[in-house]
């Protein structure tokens, strides 16, 4: 009797212990080791059992039976503890995880285009507005489309080497987009009406105007009947998208031997509206670049009639139009990639 009695409350003892564990364990893991501790297979109430042949006969059943209630009854709670402690941790991870959604947004820091990039851009929406083809051709160009087929006399200074990037005998980087005609004419019939932007090369000393890498806009058209005052009235329509309503535009005569008659243009000071000021140097003009009427030597090499057919040509600097636009007095700043510089261009 009395080695079941003491039997009998080792048994309380053990429940008693594991209850006040099981209550305070503070996660699943813990509450696993408790339970392997006391009622897994060397648990300390499975090994109860074994002591179970020291007792005597009489006394065995109602000891096992008693070991087997503390057991079960130890499940119980262990499963209740566990049903908290699941849903402590579901509680945590809904904490951790909850989207507030009166937080405001992140903002990201995004890119902008690149002022130039900006202004073509603008020029290819304002020349396709007017009807014009965009068409692209390379940067290592050969050397007849940058200048036998334009025209130029064999001697002409601008094929020097002082002046052009030659790759080799026969290439070179382009130094102008009319290149581009060549390849259109070979290309295309006319009527035509064409346009290109993009990068061009010179082997110039830079300097606040001039690098050795720029941009130009180039722009033609052959059609019936094409004469001078459709040249100015695309220029001013062009020039007008570009700075704004009421942008007149004056020729003066000029030379380039892809043109006859051949022009520098300038249009009104869009500052001052032609009345003088600084930008405009008191004249009440800025030059823009070149125009004129397409050499009718370069129309027949391509097999265009020139009784039928006459074109008209115009090239310009794309630097210069945000340099006016925002009086940016030195064309290098666009390519130092100063962050501070660039990003005065967001829209
Ligand atoms: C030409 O390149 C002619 N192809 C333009 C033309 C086209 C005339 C069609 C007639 C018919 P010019 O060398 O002047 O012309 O250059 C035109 C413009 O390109 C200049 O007004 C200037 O704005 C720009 N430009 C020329 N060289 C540089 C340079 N090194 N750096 C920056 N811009 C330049």
């Amino acid at each position: 009797m009395a080695e079941a009695g003491v039997s009998m409350d080792s048994i309380r003892e053990k429940v008693v212990e594991a209850e006040e564990r099981i209550r305070k364990a503070a996660g699943l893991e813990e509450l696993k080791a408790i339970a392997t501790e006391y009622l897994g297979k060397n648990g300390a109430l499975t090994s109860l059992l074994r002591t179970v042949g020291s007792l005597p006969p009489e006394e065995r059943p109602k000891f096992g039976q008693a070991v087997n209630e503390a057991k079960r009854s130890l499940e119980v709670l262990v499963a209740a503890r566990e049903t908290e402690l699941l849903e402590v941790e579901r509680r945590r991870a809904e904490e951790r995880e909850r989207v507030d959604l009166t937080m405001p947004g992140r903002a990201f820091r995004t890119g902008i285009a690149h002022p130039i990039t900006q202004t073509e851009d603008r020029i290819k929406a304002a020349m396709i507005g007017l009807g014009f083809e965009f068409f692209e051709g390379p940067e290592l160009e050969e050397m007849k489309y940058n200048f036998e087929a334009l025209n130029y006399p064999p001697d002409h200074p601008a094929m020097d080497d002082q002046d052009t990037f030659y790759i080799d005998d026969h290439r070179l980087m382009r130094t102008q987009c009319t290149a581009i005609q060549g390849r259109v004419f070979e290309a295309k019939k006319p009527p035509l009406r064409v346009f290109t932007v993009g990068r061009c090369f010179r082997n110039e000393t830079v300097d606040r105007t001039h690098g050795h890498t720029f941009h130009q806009v180039d722009a033609f058209m052959v059609d019936r009947g094409v004469n001078m005052a459709h040249l100015k009235g695309t220029l001013k329509a062009f020039a007008t998208a570009m700075f704004g309503e009421g942008t007149q535009v004056r020729f003066r005569p000029d030379y380039f031997p892809f043109v006859e008659p051949g022009v520098d243009y300038s249009i009104s000071c869009p500052f001052c509206s032609g009345n003088g000021c600084a930008v405009c140097k008191s004249s009440g003009w800025i030059e823009l670049g070149g125009a004129g009427l397409i050499h009718p030597n370069i129309l027949r090499s391509y097999g265009i009639d020139t009784e039928e057919w006459t074109g008209w040509a115009f090239g310009l600097g794309v630097e210069r139009i945000p340099m006016m636009q925002y009086q940016i007095d030195d064309l290098r700043l666009f390519y130092e990639n100063d962050y501070r510089f660039l990003e005065q261009f967001r829209a």
